[in-house]
């Protein structure tokens, strides 16, 4: 049986395949609990600087596979604790950044995971859709909290509330990608701009993480405390040095070192 999971490294970028093509990737429990696993494997492996999340065949995710609602038994706020939240926390808790690729449909809480990544790049024909009104569920995997923040509240209650389909031109319009690239050229699009992004300093990334994800939810005053910590451990770090160093010597800094 075909791994629902592909897992490949290239310079730096680790990417992660959700693989059930027939089914548009849709996430059974397998699935879930084999990402989150394979999250972990890339946030501990030194190799791992970047880590892009796509979907194989012509689908990102639709979501919950609807032949297991719920998932084997448990109630809907058990499954939930225990496969997507678990999930989405190691994405957005990841020491490294995410990428999520979406190269083709992305519906419910594959939506939810399209929303997930710090950098969202979709192909041209990428479909993002709340669709779990359809269904009569709400939004769920941290669809409730991403979106409001990108679209405003309005708009994030008329994309659940109606299930709309968004396609790539309003995706960048609306705020939900920041790149689209074309079709034929997506995996290497994408893998081009994870090596650029693979070769920023990596401290001080995961420590640029640590402060928005917390900027999230606190206020200026917190904002400013923690930035004044983390800086510290940023300033303290040898990429740091590099950077000064390589500003002052009129060279491009060097912060991928072996
Ligand atoms: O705890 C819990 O379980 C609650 C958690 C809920 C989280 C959720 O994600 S709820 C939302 C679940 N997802 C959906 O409701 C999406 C259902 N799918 C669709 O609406 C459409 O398939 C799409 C809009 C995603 C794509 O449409 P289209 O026309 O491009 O493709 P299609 O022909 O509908 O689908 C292709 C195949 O994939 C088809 O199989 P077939 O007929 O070729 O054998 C279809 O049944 C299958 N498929 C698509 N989505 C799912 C699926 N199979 C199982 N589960 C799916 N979610």
């Amino acid at each position: 049986q075909a791994p629902v999971i592909l897992s490949e490294t290239l310079n730096g970028v680790r990417t992660l395949t959700m693989n059930r093509p027939d089914r548009l990737n849709a996430a059974n429990n397998a699935l879930l609990l084999e990402l989150t696993e394979h999250f972990r494997q890339a946030d501990a492996d030194p190799a791992v600087r970047v880590v892009v999340l796509t979907g194989a065949g012509r689908g990102f995710c639709a979501g919950q596979d609807l032949g297991d609602v719920s998932g084997a038994g448990m109630t809907f706020t058990e499954h939930l604790k225990a496969t997507y939240n678990p999930l989405i926390r190691t994405i957005r808790g990841l020491s490294k950044p995410v990428i999520t690729a979406v190269n083709g449909v992305a519906a419910g809480a594959g939506a939810s995971l399209a929303l997930s990544g710090d950098l969202r790049l979709w192909a041209q024909s990428a479909l993002f859709t709340e669709v779990f009104s359809n269904i009569a569920l709400i939004p769920d995997s941290g669809s409730t909290w991403f979106l409001p923040r990108l679209v405003g509240y309005s708009k994030a209650f008329e994309l659940m509330a109606f299930a709309e389909r968004v396609g790539a031109d309003e995706g960048l319009r609306l705020g939900l990608c920041e790149h689209v690239y074309p079709d034929e050229t997506f995996r290497q699009d994408v893998q081009a701009y994870a090596e650029k992004l693979a070769a920023r300093p990596a401290n001080a990334l995961r420590l640029t993480k640590e402060a928005l994800n917390a900027t999230m939810n606190s206020s200026l005053h917190d904002a400013l405390e923690l930035e004044a910590i983390l800086q510290q451990r940023a300033g303290d770090h040898w990429e740091h040095q590099e950077g000064v160093t390589a500003f002052k010597e009129k060279r491009a800094p060097e912060f991928q070192k072996a």
